[in-house]
C-alpha cells in the first residue's frame, strides 16, 4: 500500500511514545480479519459461537467497567473554553497531552501496533473522509474491518499528504482513572486511552464522523449528525428519503430497519447512526451514510420488535457483553418472552436472575450494513440520496406528544435545539435522568453548540426546499405505565403521515408548539388503538410546556449572547402562543 509521508511520519511518533514490539499496516482484507479472529479465539479474547445457527459469530466480553462511553471522560481540546462552549468538557490541548502522554508511553510494550487506514463514507464521494488510527487492540481493529471501510481505498481518497484525521488508541489498562478520549479539532487529531468500549475506541464512529466531523461541517458548510437515513416506499413505488435524529439507544437503528405494519408500505435502511449531509448545487439536502457497519443495541432486538434486525446478526456478527445459551447462541433480554435454562450471563458467571440482567442493557452487536435485509441498493450511492424530511426523536415518558410538525426551518432548528431526553445505558451513569441533548448531538458536538444551532439556521438559508421536520416521541406513557404508542412496525403509520404532510396530502391541527395529525389523518387501519388513548398520545399540555420551556430558558442562558436571536425569539413566540392557548 503506497502511505504518504506524513502519515508516516506521524506512525512513527505513535510507535516512539508507545514502543509496540511490531507494527502492522492493515489492509482491510478478509484473511487480515479471519487472522485476527483466530489470534483472538487463542488468547480468549473472543469465544466461538454456534457454528451451525450462528456460522462465524462471536462472543467478546469486556471489562466489567468498560461497557459503554464514558462522557465525564470525554474533552473537547480546542483553543479556548468558549469555543468547545458549556455542553462540552474541555481542556487546553497542552494540557490534555500532558495528562495522557504517560498513560500512551510504553502502552504498546510488548504488544502489536496496528496501523488502519479507514474511510468514512461511500467509496468515491466527495464527501467521504479518510483517517488513520493506531491501536493495540485486535478487537477494535476487527471492529474498524466492519464498521468503516478499511485499506488502500482510504490512501487513495486523501486529496493531500495531510488529508487525514490521526487516531491514537490504546486500551492502556482499561482503568476509567487512566482513561480520556480527547480531541483536538485544530490538529485534525483524536487521543482515546483506557477503553476498548465502541464508541470510545472506534474512533472513526463519534469521535472522527461525528465530533471533529461536525467541527470540520461547520467551517466547509456541511450537517454532521447523529442521524439514520430511511428511505420510505409507498404503495405505488414512488421513496421519501428521511434522516432522524435520536439520543444513544433511543431507536435509531431500529427505525432504521423498520418492518412495516401497513401494506404495501416498506422502509429500506441507508444508516443507523450517523449521516453526513451537505446542500447540493440545486439547494437539495443531500446524505450520505459514513460508516460501513452497525453498531446497535442488542436488548430488545427480537423476531417482533426488529425481524432484519435479528436476521442480519445471524451471521459475521461480533457480540459484545451479551448471555452465552448452553448450545452456544447469543441472549439478551427482549430476544425471547422467557430466557432459556442454564444462562452465563455477560461477565461468565451462571446466570441468577436475582443478580440482574444476563445481557450488559448496552450489550451490542456489530456486523456489515451489506447483511441487512432491508439494506437500500442505493446506500452507497457516492450522491448520497436527497432528505425530503428531518426527524428529531427523543425518549420522555411525559410531556412530548407521538409526533408534531414544525411550522417552518427555524422553528424545526428550534424544536431540535429544545430536545431533552431520558438517559440510557448507553453511557455510564444514572439511567432515566432527564437531560437536555439537542439534536441527540449533546455527547457528539465538537463545538459551542449555540455556534451549532447558527449553523443549522444559516444551512436553511441555502435550501430551495428545506426539508419538512418533525418531532417524535415514541416513549410516552399512560397513567399505568404503559407505553402509549405500540411503537417499532407501528412507526411506519407515524413515517406515512410525515410522507403524506411533504406531498401535502396529510391534514394536521396547528398547536402552540407545532402541528400535530389531525382527526383521521394518521393511518390507524388495523390498530387497535382505541381513539382517547392516541388523544393521550398527542396531547399538547399547556401547563407541562410552559414548565419544560422555563427549563429549556434556563439551558440556553447559558450560551449567552452566543445564542442566535431566531432561537430565542422562537422560544418567546412559543411562551406567548402557550400563555394564549
Ligand atoms: P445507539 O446505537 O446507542 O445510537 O441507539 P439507537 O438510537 O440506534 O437505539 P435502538 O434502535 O438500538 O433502540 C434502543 C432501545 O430502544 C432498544 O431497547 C429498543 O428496543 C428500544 N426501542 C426502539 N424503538 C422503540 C419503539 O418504537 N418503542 C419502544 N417502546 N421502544 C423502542
Ligand atoms: C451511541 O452511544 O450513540 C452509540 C454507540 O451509537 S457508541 O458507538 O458507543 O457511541
Ligand atoms: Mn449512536
Amino acid at each position: 500500500m503506497s502511505r504518504t509521508s506524513v502519515v508516516e511520519k506521524w506512525v512513527d511518533e505513535a510507535a516512539a511514545l508507545t514502543r509496540p514490539s511490531r507494527t502492522v499496516w492493515c489492509d482491510g482484507s478478509k484473511a487480515e480479519y479471519d487472522g485476527l479472529v483466530e489470534a483472538m479465539l487463542r488468547d480468549g479474547t473472543l469465544l466461538p459461537l454456534n457454528s451451525r445457527t450462528y456460522p462465524n459469530c462471536y462472543l467478546h466480553r469486556s471489562h466489567p467497567q468498560d461497557v459503554a462511553r464514558t462522557e465525564q471522560l470525554t474533552y473537547i481540546c480546542a483553543g479556548a473554553r468558549d469555543d468547545a462552549g458549556p455542553t462540552n468538557n474541555w481542556m487546553s490541548p497542552a494540557d490534555a497531552k500532558a495528562k495522557a502522554t504517560p498513560w500512551f508511553r510504553g502502552s504498546m510494550r510488548s504488544r502489536t501496533m496496528y496501523v488502519i487506514p479507514y474511510l468514512m463514507g461511500p467509496a468515491g464521494s466527495a464527501m467521504s473522509r479518510v483517517g488513520v488510527m493506531v491501536t493495540d487492540s485486535e478487537y477494535v481493529v476487527a471492529s474498524m474491518h466492519l464498521m468503516t471501510r478499511v485499506g488502500p481505498v482510504a490512501i487513495q481518497h486523501m486529496r493531500g499528504d495531510d488529508d487525514f484525521i490521526a487516531g491514537l488508541h490504546s486500551i492502556g489498562d482499561l482503568s476509567p482513572d487512566r482513561r480520556l478520549i480527547l480531541h483536538f479539532p485544530d490538529e485534525k487529531l483524536i487521543w482515546s486511552v483506557g477503553s476498548g468500549y465502541g464508541g470510545n475506541a472506534l474512533l472513526g464512529k463519534k469521535c472522527h464522523a461525528l465530533r471533529i466531523g461536525s467541527s470540520q461541517a461547520r467551517q466547509e458548510g456541511w450537517l454532521a449528525e447523529h442521524m439514520l437515513i430511511i428511505g420510505v416506499e409507498d404503495p405505488e413505488g414512488r421513496v421519501t428519503y428521511l434522516a432522524a435524529a435520536m439520543p444513544s439507544a433511543s431507536g435509531k437503528t431500529n427505525l432504521a430497519m423498520v418492518v412495516s405494519s401497513l401494506p404495501g408500505w416498506r422502509a429500506w435502511t441507508l444508516g443507523d447512526d450517523i449521516a453526513w449531509m451537505w446542500v447540493d448545487a440545486h439547494g437539495q439536502l443531500r446524505a450520505i451514510n459514513p460508516e460501513r457497519g452497525f453498531f446497535g443495541v442488542a436488548p430488545n432486538t427480537s423476531p417482533k420488535t426488529n425481524p432484519n434486525g435479528t436476521t442480519m446478526v445471524r451471521s459475521n456478527t461480533i457480540f459484545t457483553n451479551v448471555a452465552l445459551t448452553p448450545s452456544g447462541e447469543p441472549w439478551w433480554e427482549g430476544l425471547t418472552p422467557e430466557p432459556p435454562a442454564g444462562l452465563v450471563d455477560w461477565q461468565g458467571r451462571p446466570w441468577q436472575p436475582a443478580s440482574g440482567p444476563a445481557a450488559h442493557p448496552n450489550s451490542r452487536f456489530t456486523v456489515l450494513a451489506s447483511q441487512c435485509p432491508s439494506i437500500a441498493p442505493n446506500w452507497e450511492d457516492p450522491q448520497g440520496v436527497p432528505i425530503s424530511g428531518l426527524i428529531f426523536g427523543s425518549r420522555r415518558s411525559a410531556v412530548i406528544p407521538l409526533v408534531f410538525e414544525a411550522f417552518d426551518w427555524t422553528h424545526g432548528v428550534f424544536l431540535g435545539s429544545a430536545m431533552s431526553t431520558e438517559t440510557t445505558a448507553a453511557i455510564t451513569g444514572k439511567v432515566g435522568v432527564v437531560r437536555r441533548d439537542p439534536m441527540a448531538m449533546l455527547p457528539f458536538c465538537g463545538y459551542n453548540m449555540a455556534e451549532y444551532f447558527a449553523h443549522w439556521l444559516g444551512i436553511g438559508q441555502r435550501l430551495s426546499k428545506p426539508p419538512r421536520i418533525f418531532r417524535v416521541n415514541w416513549f410516552r406513557r399512560d397513567a399505568d405505565g404503559s407505553f402509549l404508542w405500540p411503537g417499532y412496525g407501528e412507526n411506519m403509520r407515524v413515517l406515512k403521515w410525515m410522507v403524506e404532510r411533504i406531498r401535502g396530502t396529510a391534514r394536521a391541527d396547528e398547536t402552540p408548539i407545532g402541528s400535530i395529525p389531525a382527526p383521521g389523518s394518521l393511518d390507524l387501519q388495523g390498530l387497535a388503538m382505541p381513539a382517547d388513548r392516541l388523544a393521550r398520545a398527542l396531547r399538547v399540555d399547556s401547563a407541562e410546556w410552559s414548565s419544560a420551556l422555563d427549563d429549556l430558558g434556563e439551558f440556553y442562558g447559558q450560551f449567552g449572547q452566543r445564542l442566535p436571536a431566531p432561537i430565542s425569539k422562537t422560544l418567546a413566540a412559543t411562551r406567548r402562543k402557550l400563555g394564549a392557548a
